[in-house]
């Protein structure tokens, strides 16, 4: 099927990793392949690239590091050392997929349910901050998003609003949801002493290299998820 790249995840020739790893139990005879020879060679750009350094050795992912657990399967409150890291990832992270050689052969499916929803397709971050409860549902049902409930989900958003630039409306937003719940409240605290940082410094928004080289290999290589 494929070979384990150093970010872990399995990669076919034609496909790269951009696919689903299933199972299917039968009772059929199948003939065996053979294996696949590992092929990422002296290539390292997933592990440079991760922002929060979870590939921590060739094959090894230290999965509390990783933003795919930190924002998805972590229920209480993000460590704040990861938090500038995240950037504006408010739903797992696909960084080393993106950056990875293989990924330039992968085919679009043809299956609708895995194209960008309109509504989720980049749309500003206060606005996903104000649905409510019963708006996060509707429009994440039948999504994978649903499963981290609406209370992962502010508690993602805030400190993506921390991390924005300095804005008027992101410190409006994050007030209007203080005292709701301890723990986005404290993601909320965290996010608003971020941007009155921002504000009293008037800081230029410094885009750090890794995310440039980033922008740069998604633009030239994988100019379809640009
Ligand atoms: C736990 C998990 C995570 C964790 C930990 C990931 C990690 N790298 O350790 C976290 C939350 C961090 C995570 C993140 C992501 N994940 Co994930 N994750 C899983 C999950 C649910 C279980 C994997 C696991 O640990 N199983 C338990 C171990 C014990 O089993 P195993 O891995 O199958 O290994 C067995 C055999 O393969 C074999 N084996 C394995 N290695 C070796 C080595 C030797 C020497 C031998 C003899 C045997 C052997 O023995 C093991 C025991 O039976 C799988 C889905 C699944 N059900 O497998 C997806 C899965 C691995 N994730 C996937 C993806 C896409 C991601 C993300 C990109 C999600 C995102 N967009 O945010 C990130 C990528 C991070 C990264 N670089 O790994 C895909 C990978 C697709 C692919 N092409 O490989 C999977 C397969 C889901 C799917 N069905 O598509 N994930
Ligand atoms: S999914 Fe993101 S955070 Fe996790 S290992 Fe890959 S690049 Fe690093
Ligand atoms: S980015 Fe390079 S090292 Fe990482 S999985 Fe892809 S080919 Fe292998």
């Amino acid at each position: 099927m494929g070979w384990t790249g150093k970010h872990s995840l399995i990669l076919n020739r034609e496909a790269g990793s951009w696919f689903f790893l299933g199972e299917l139990l039968i009772d059929l005879p199948l003939p065996v392949d053979q294996p696949q020879e590992e092929q990422c060679g002296r290539c390292v750009a997933c592990i440079t690239i991760c922002p929060t350094s979870a590939i921590v050795e060739p094959y090894v992912v230290d999965a509390r590091r990783c933003i795919s657990y930190l924002t998805i399967e972590l229920e209480g409150a993000i460590p704040e050392e990861f938090r500038p890291l995240i950037g504006n990832r408010i739903y797992g992270c696909d960084d080393c997929q993106l950056i990875c050689p293989w990924n330039r052969y992968g085919q679009l499916t043809d299956e609708d349910d895995f194209s960008p929803r309109a509504v989720l397709h980049a749309p500003p971050l206060v606005d996903l901050f104000k649905w409510d409860e019963a708006k996060f549902l509707r429009v994440t049902e039948g999504s994978a998003i649903r499963r981290i409930g609406h209370l992962r989900w502010l508690r993602n958003i805030a400190v993506a609003l921390g991390n924005a630039p300095w804005a008027e409306e992101n410190l409006a937003a994050l007030q209007t949801r203080s005292g709701e719940h301890t723990l986005l409240d404290e993601h909320i605290e965290w996010a608003i002493a971020q941007q009155i940082e921002k504000r009293a410094a008037q800081a230029v928004n410094v885009q750090p290299a890794k995310k440039l080289r980033l922008v740069r290999a998604v633009e030239k290589g994988l100019p379809r998820d640009a």
